[in-house]
């Protein structure tokens, strides 16, 4: 499969070299990015071709598949082309950054008739989290009751915005919720509370989200994009008889001079690194069969109206008001 990418910013790099060094079946044949310079540097280490539009890349005939990593807001316009030139593409998330566009592609993708898309939601590949949806769908620990979730990143760029803590960051624990229960998110409440001294100005870092599903499972999210320690990412899942928690991966204790001390990821990059190669391996291998399967923009049109009612919050309860849902999304591949 040669795949083509769209954006060579962190992770569409990252991507390249995964897709050139550590999935079968795929190479990265073709690669665009309004910064020439980068495209250029990262196409000649892995040997593909550097197309003038993104829209080129789409086209190009000897491209049987896009991969999409640019910024957030030009995602739908750029998948609603793949989906007229029928061709399969992964997106990074968010699918779009209002729900009215990720809307749109939902419909386009509906009347196209079959699957095209899959949301760049890794976080369904990582090993922990496989493991806390199995322990709950064995039964072990009973119905779900409640989710407690943390999301800490060391730090943002100056770019990074309050709304983006909610549709970047948070959108994960929105689609794990999701994923996790295979409940819909129906009302959601963000609070403000005492300001990091280390934030940008404007940037109101941390928050904590309070999200309600349909079955009345509430789920707790603290987002803190300056924790500057390291980057933490955990969650425990309160059931009726026990629970389960994903705890921070230690990248190695060391027992030294009369202490220990337990390493942690420093950022996304490595904390899900498995999870990316994962997930492409996953998104290729279907393809290879002819078949879309992992998150989809069902999945990444709730994620992004759940995101936009956080944002709406302001320490308000903000009911979620879904579209019906189509029938090509209606069972989970
Ligand atoms: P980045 O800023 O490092 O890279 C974005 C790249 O896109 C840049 O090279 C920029 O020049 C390029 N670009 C800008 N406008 C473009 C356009 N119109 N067409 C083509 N290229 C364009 O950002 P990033 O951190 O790599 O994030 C990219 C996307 O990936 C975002 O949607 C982000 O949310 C997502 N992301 C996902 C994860 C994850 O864990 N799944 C992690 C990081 C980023
Ligand atoms: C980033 O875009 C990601 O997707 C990371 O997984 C997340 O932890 C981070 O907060 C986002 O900015």
């Amino acid at each position: 499969m040669n795949i083509g990418v769209i954006g060579t910013g962190n992770i569409g790099t990252e991507h390249i070299r995964r897709l050139a060094g550590h999935v079968s079946g795929a190479r990265p044949g073709a690669v665009f990015d309004v910064d020439t310079e980068r495209a250029g540097a990262i196409a000649a280490a892995v040997g593909a071709s550097v197309h003038r539009e993104a829209h080129d890349v789409i086209d190009d005939p000897a491209v049987d598949a896009v991969l999409i990593a640019s910024p957030g807001d030009t995602h739908a316009e750029l998948v609603l082309a793949c989906i007229a030139a029928d061709k399969p593409v992964l997106c990074e998330k968010p699918l779009a950054t209002t729900s009215g566009a990720a809307l749109k592609v939902v419909e386009a993708e509906a009347a196209h008739g079959r699957r095209l898309v899959q949301v760049g939601f890794m976080r369904r590949y990582d090993p922990g989290y496989l493991q806390v949806k199995s322990v709950l769908d064995s039964g072990q620990i009973g119905e779900a009751l409640m989710l407690h979730c943390v999301h800490r990143n060391p730090s943002v760029p100056p770019t990074f915005t309050t709304d983006m803590t909610l549709t970047d960051s948070v959108v994960h624990e929105i689609d794990v919720t999701r994923w996790l229960l295979d409940q819909e998110i129906v009302a959601t409440t963000v609070l403000g509370g005492r300001q990091s001294p280390l934030a940008a100005d404007g940037l109101r870092d941390p928050k904590l989200v309070l999200l309600e599903t349909d079955a009345g499972v509430l789920v707790d999210v603290e987002i803190f994009v300056n924790a500057r320690y390291g980057y933490d990412v955990r969650c425990e899942l309160v059931g009726a008889t026990g629970t389960v928690t994903l705890d921070t991966p230690s990248t190695g204790t060391v027992t030294r001079n009369g202490g220990r001390a337990q390493p942690i990821h420093p950022d996304w990059q490595e904390r899900f690194s498995q999870a990316y190669v994962d997930e492409l391996q996953a998104w290729v291998a279907g393809l290879a069969r002819g078949v879309t399967g992992g998150p989809s923009v069902w999945d990444g049109y709730a994620a992004t109206a759940v995101a936009e009612a956080c944002i709406s919050s302001r320490g308000t309860r903000t009911t979620v008001d879904l579209a019906d849902r189509p029938s090509l999304y209606r069972s989970t591949p």
